[in-house]
């Protein structure tokens, strides 16, 4: 089912869309009060754009009432892969991943976090709509958690999928070391799959003695796409199979939450559709195509299995020299049958071809130069990040309008830029217009690529945009928009 008819979705109003196109007809910069009603006039492209993104997603999501109350303690503790000695790891509540937090649409989220980690932390929502002050972005929205204490985090999310969630403090070292957890929002009537699985696929890079490599941000990392590990994890095991029997159909959800490895999924004989990207459902499902899941990013797919016996590998065919099995399905048993209904991917995705003609709002040139704490910094804009505590603000964006952002990659190495509190669909790569029939929150960027993004943001607040190669973003490729309400303009001093 999807979110447009499910009951508890709150569409915009008209009220508020008008306001929203009302906002529209002010041009921004002028900063004069209105001396009255508008006068009647012709739909600008900007009114347009909004009246396509309506009924995307919603504004606001009602509280069902129902409130689910946890306790997430990031701590160190082992974990033991395959053969491997057992590795010292930092997790929430023991496991790794961590704990699968499952909830529905419409529920509150209560989630009371306890650091008994050697160093301040924060939780993320990644690509959770959350208010402001519940994003975990350390001196922004929030202190960051010292050792022993504590914080409690509560929000109830507007969109149904699979997201993540994991600590901005250090996130190069403390996700690699293996905090990170999972959180699905189910629909309100969840779909009659015969499983809803979920796989999270990490990567490690261990020392000769079979532990975590204590070096982090080294010079080659940043001189590269980050750090990539060569000992390949799904959900923390070397040898995960997914056990299924002929005739089910399964729900598939995938995080990539390596700290810089890109992976293409690859299902072999498998037939499986493509659902959702970054939590988010598609207009309709489609063939699994070629995807470049990067760090952060999130696919869930739909795959019925005929019935015959075999095992199948899942590979990661990012290099497509190189195959690595990630991971397999073993389809064996007694036949059932194949549960019947229509797919959830039926969301409205605005095809906003008009986007490209809208100005580009900001255009971000990201690049890396010698100097700073680790030998070389990463930037947007000739900026490196110096801190969220010397934050500065890098753009202003308006609430309920369409902008456009360009993302410059003037490097050669991967960038999967990744933005806080808001979805975006991507318009164009390298001034070619693309229609990709989803929204996301996290866009790989290639080497000396230039990406167009439309969004219109729902939430107000400092917002995080920075590259999720995490040893990119811990040498300075993080930056921090503001989101306005409506009747925003900037100041004229
Ligand atoms: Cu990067």
């Amino acid at each position: 089912m999807s979110e447009r008819d499910d009951g508890v979705a709150v569409p915009w109003t008209r009220r508020r869309f008008s306001a929203a196109v009302g906002a529209a007809l002010v041009p921004i910069g002028c900063g004069q009060p209105s001396p009255g009603p508008a006068p009647a006039r012709a739909l600008t492209a900007q009114d347009r754009l909004l009246a396509e993104f309506q009924g995307a997603y919603p504004d606001e999501m009602a509280a069902t009432g129902r409130v689910h109350e946890v306790e997430l303690v990031a701590g160190p503790t082992t974990l033991e892969v395959g053969e491997q000695p057992a590795m010292q790891v930092w997790a929430y509540n023991g496991q790794v991943p961590g704990p699968t937090l499952r909830i529905r649409l419409g529920d509150t989220l209560k989630a009371r976090f306890v650091n008994r980690l050697p160093m301040s932390t924060t939780i993320h929502w990644h690509g959770v709509r959350v208010p402001n002050a519940m994003d975990g972005v350390p001196h922004v929205t929030q202190p960051p958690v010292e050792p022993g204490g504590t914080f409690d985090y509560e929000f109830t999310p507007k969109d149904a999928g699979t997201y993540w969630f994991h600590p901005h403090v250090r996130g190069s070292e403390q996700v690699e070391r293996g905090l990170v957890g999972v959180l699905i929002v189910e629909d309100p009537v969840p779909d009659p799959y015969s499983q809803d699985v979920l796989w999270v696929l990490d990567d490690w890079r261990l020392d000769p003695t079979g532990q975590i490599d204590g070096k982090f941000n080294t010079r080659h990392d940043l001189a590269h796409d980050g750090r990539w590990g060569r000992m390949r994890t799904v959900n923390g095991r070397s040898d995960e199979v997914l056990r299924v029997r002929p005739g089910e159909r399964i729900r598939l959800r995938m995080l990539n939450c390596a700290n810089g490895r890109a992976v293409v999924p690859h299902f072999g004989s498998l037939r499986p559709k493509l659902l959702a990207v970054d939590g988010k459902y598609l207009r309709a499902p489609i063939e699994m195509p070629r995807f470049e899941m990067a760090p952060g990013n999130r696919l869930d797919v739909d795959i019925t299995f005929d019935l015959v016996s075999e095992r199948v590998p899942v590979s990661d065919l990012f290099s497509p020299s190189r195959p690595h099995v990630l991971g397999s399905i073993e389809i064996d048993g007694e036949p059932v049958d194949t549960p019947q209904f229509e797919s959830p991917a039926a969301a409205h995705v605005p095809r906003w071809t008009g986007g490209l003609e809208q100005p580009v709002h900001h255009d971000y040139r990201m690049n890396a130069r010698r100097g700073g704490e680790h030998g070389i910094e990463w930037m947007f804009d000739n900026q490196p990040f110096t801190g969220h505590d010397a934050h500065t603000i890098s753009i202003d964006l308006v609430r309920h309008r369409f902008h456009r952002v360009r993302f410059s990659n003037e490097s050669g190495r991967l960038h999967p830029i990744h933005m806080h509190g808001t979805f975006f669909r991507v318009l164009a790569r390298n001034g070619v217009p693309v229609d990709e029939p989803f929204f996301r929150d996290t866009v790989l960027v290639r080497g000396r690529e230039t990406v167009d993004l439309g969004m219109v943001p729902t939430d107000i607040g400092k917002w995080m945009v920075h590259c999720h190669i995490l040893e990119h973003a811990e040498s300075g490729m993080m930056t921090l928009v503001e989101v306005h309400d409506d009747d925003w303009a900037p100041s004229r001093s």
